[in-house]
């Protein structure tokens, strides 16, 4: 899969009013976007930090992935994302590696990303997203 960078890091968070300002005094950056994915049932707020970026991830529905993760986790790291470039590719490596995967084929993410998961079961307990942005070449 050979991953150029590390795309992001997702934490989960219960507000967004409040860990927004928190990361942009961390951070010395502003949050730059806040985008709702409605099929994930997450709104997302974005800081960039060198090449990778902070996705903070407020839960819209109690039983969508983030809101269950949160009731029984509490709020902190969530998913890693790694940026790849050949992302059907990576899937077919993973799967022939015996990897679990939850998306099966590429489908949008949040930015116009094209994302998929890796089931935490089978990578050492952390969810595992990758990445490609076909708009650039990683
Ligand atoms: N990191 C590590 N482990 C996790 C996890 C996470 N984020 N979320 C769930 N798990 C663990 C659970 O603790 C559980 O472990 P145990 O069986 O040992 O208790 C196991 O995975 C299965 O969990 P579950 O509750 O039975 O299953 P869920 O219905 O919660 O589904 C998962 C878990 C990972 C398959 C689901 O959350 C998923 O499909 N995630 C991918 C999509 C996603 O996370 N979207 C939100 C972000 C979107 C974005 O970035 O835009």
């Amino acid at each position: 899969m050979k991953p150029t960078h590390i795309e992001h890091i997702g934490i989960a968070v219960k507000n967004l009013e409040e860990a927004i300002p928190f990361y942009e005094t961390l951070l010395g950056t502003p949050c730059y976007a806040v985008e709702e994915v409605a099929d994930q049932r997450v709104k997302t707020a974005f800081f960039m930090v060198g090449q990778t970026k902070i996705e903070l991830l407020e839960s819209t529905d109690p039983e969508g992935p983030v809101g269950k993760f949160i009731e029984k986790k509490g709020e902190g790291i969530h998913h890693i994302a790694f940026a790849v470039q050949g992302l059907e590719q990576a899937l077919d490596e993973a799967r022939n590696a015996g990897i679990r995967l939850i998306d099966e084929q590429p489908r949008k993410g949040a930015e116009g990303l094209h994302i998929a998961f890796l089931h935490p079961k089978s990578t050492f307990g952390v969810l595992t997203e990758l990445c490609e942005d076909k708009n650039k070449s990683n």
